[in-house]
Formats: structure tokens, sequence, C-alpha cells
């Protein structure tokens, strides 16, 4: 079995290396952006090395696989440099920076005979997979539309700060890059279409945030104090409302904002189809409501014996035991190590470098659609 080894100790690292340690995969050690913080997660987490440099993780010759889950400024660095190395990458999203960047790191995939792989995690969800067999069969009929939103309130009051929020450091779309494209792949994965136009509005709602003398986590769990703070101009959207066109046509609608109260990780699809209607919550991510005109609608609460096998695939646990956000890790890495242990198929089972490259141009796309005040139609160049 391939051995990992984890670059990133933020809020995403650990979550990476419990999901190997429940499949069982040896995690060889962790880089983090400091030698003493290396030192403190290899510790806490009891992994052999504590690495002090990328050159010193890439010359380990026991690692076979290099997770990536830095800042995202660092993600195409990272990336080549792992590859250039002759390990597979498990890249966090987004990809890259920017196209240029995603589309050479596309490149470098197609030819390194290795395993390039994206974190678009939230396809792992047993129902969501369960809805994507559903579509795919026909169950819900022709496809009128698609709505849906992904919100949160981490960054609701202009005293939340992260690097995520600085064009520099997270990319110049940041609340549609960070969780805007989740929806994007899953929703693209449901209905087996890529997204082919977009028409998009931006809105800042804290044009400064106050940023802490020292460093804050994602999901920072305690509320700032009235501490030492500098104001700094944000260049990042907080909002965006987005029409969308599905490559057979079909119209969309999204809504992605960092500023809902209350809204902690909601991530909210809804598909309408000539012979019923689906929809489900990341909140409530057991559950997926199958509507109908002629008869009562069906609440779908997952478990094995109910659900396709597609979908059973993904289910470890009998119906009633919840399974949640660090499952679809499990079983995301699950599907990538089975790629690195008999091969890679085609299509491949886990989302790649394409997948990533793809929602970075859609960034992009939904970025000069709010600038220019106009569709735009998306091409996939590498
Ligand atoms: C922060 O908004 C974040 O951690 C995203 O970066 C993740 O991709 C998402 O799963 C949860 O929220």
């Amino acid at each position: 079995m391939a051995t990992a080894a984890v670059i990133g100790t933020g809020f995403i690292g650990p979550v990476h290396i419990e999901a190997l340690r429940r499949l069982g995969i040896t995690v060889r050690g962790v880089l983090a952006s400091t030698a003493e913080k290396s030192q403190r997660a290899a510790q806490r987490w009891q992994l052999p090395r504590a690495y002090r440099s990328l050159d010193e993780l890439l010359a380990d010759s026991e690692v076979d696989v290099v997770h990536i889950t830095s800042p995202n400024r660092f993600h195409y660095e990272h990336a080549v440099q792992a590859l250039q190395a002759g390990k597979h990458v498990i890249c966090e999203k987004p990809l890259a920076l920017n196209s240029q960047q995603s589309s050479d790191l596309v490149r470098r995939a197609q030819t390194c005979g290795k395993v390039c792989a994206v974190c678009y995690n939230i396809r792992y969800y047993p129902l969501c997979q369960e809805a994507r067999h559903r579509i795919a069969q026909g169950q819900i009929g022709r496809i009128f539309h698609v709505l849906g939103s992904y919100q949160q309130d981490w960054l609701l009051f202009p005293t939340d700060y992260n690097w995520r929020v600085l064009a520099s450091e997270g990319g110049a779309a940041r609340a549609v890059g960070d969780i805007g494209t989740h929806w994007l792949d899953l929703v693209s994965f449901l209905l087996g279409q890529a997204v082919v136009s977009v028409c998009a509005d931006l809105r800042t709602i804290w044009p400064k945030r106050r940023r802490p003398l020292g460093s804050t986590e994602t999901f920072q769990t305690k509320f700032q104090a009235a501490g030492s703070f500098e104001e700094v101009p944000i260049d990042t959207e907080d909002f965006a409302a987005i029409l969308l066109r599905f490559a057979d046509g079909t119209p969309g609608m999204l809504a992605v904002s960092q500023v809902t109260a209350g809204a902690k990780n909601r991530l909210l699809w809804e598909i309408a189809g000539e012979k019923g209607a689906l929809a489900w919550n990341s909140e409530r991510p057991d559950e997926l409501w199958c509507g109908f005109r002629d008869q009562p609608n069906q609440l779908l609460l997952r478990d094995p014996a109910l659900l396709s096998a597609s979908a059973r695939a993904c289910a470890d646990y009998p119906g009633g035991h919840n399974e949640g956000f660090p499952d679809t890790f499990k079983q995301l890495f699950r599907a990538i190590y089975a790629a690195i242990e008999q091969g890679p198929t085609h299509p491949a089972s886990y989302p790649t470098f394409e997948d990533g490259h793809r929602e970075v141009v859609l960034c992009e796309a939904i970025l000069q659609s709010h600038q220019q005040r106009r569709w735009v139609d998306i091409s996939i160049n590498v």
C-alpha cells in the first residue's frame, strides 16, 4: 500500500491524516510552515517524520503520495515539485491560483504517469452518489432546471479574517473559488454535464477587514476579542449570484455567500425534472428529498440497504448511523488510492487535475462576467 506525506497543518491537513488512517494508509510525516510547527504536528499525530522543508519531504523515498493542503498560493509550486520528484499528488482545491498554472499542471499530469487528484470531496456523500445514479437512470426524467446555494457564516463580521480574503493568497475569486466551485463540481457530477456559460454578479460586503496581529485559522472557534489589529482593503467577493447554462442546455442558478448568519457550511441543490425533483442539504447529509406532483413526497434516509450499488459503495455504516464530512474524505481517498494501487481507469473514478483546471477556468469566467456585466462562454484550453 502506498505511503503518504501531508503538506499543511491548518483546518484540512488533519482531516486528510485522519481519513488516511481510517483506511489503514501509512502517513509518514508532515510539513508545516515552520520546522517547529511540523514538529508539533508530528507529535500531535504521532507521525515518524516532521519535515523541515519541501526538499526534505520530497527526498524521502518512503513517500509515494504527497497531499497538498497548504494555503492556495502554494498549490502550484508544491504540485510541480512533487511531480518532478516522481510522487503521486492529491491537491486541495483550488488546484492553482490561475488557469495558466492549472493548465500547466494538467499537461504535466498527462505525461507523468502518476495519479493527480483534486479534493472535490462532496461528490462522495452517499446520497449525492444516489442522486447521480437516479438522474443517469432517467428516474426524474428530462431535467428542467437546477437551483442551489453554498453559504457559510465564518466571515460574517468585518473582524473575521483569514488569508483566503486576499486575492494574492487565496485567488481572485474567493467565495466562488473556496466554496462555489464545490457546488459547480458537484452539480456537474450529478448531471453528467459541464457548465458551458455563466453570468455573474458579485459583491464585497466588507471592503475593509480587521486583520488581527497574529495568525488566524479557517473556522476559528473563538470570536475575536478587541485586541490589536490592522485594517486591510479586501479585493475578493463575499457574495455571488450566478446564472448557469450546462452543456445540454439545462439552466441553473447558484448563490454563494460567506456572510450568511447561521449557515455554518450549507450547500444546497435542487434538481427539477419532468417526473420528479431531488434536493439535498449538506447540513443534513443523510437525507435526500424526493419531490412528486402526483404522489406524496419522500425523504430517503441514507441506509445502504436502500441505495443503488454505486451509492452503497460510499456508505460504510448502517442506516441511522450518520455519515458526514470526514467520511467523504475517506471515500475520496479510497477511490484515489485504488487507482494508485491498481492503475487508473478511464474515466477516472475520482476528481482529476482536469476537473481542478475546469473549476479555475470557471472562476475566471465568473469574474470576467461580473466585470463586463455579460454572459461568458467557457473554453477549456490546456
Ligand atoms: C472554508 O470555507 C472551507 O474549509 C473550504 O475551504 C472547504 O473546501 C469546505 O469544505 C469547507 O469550508
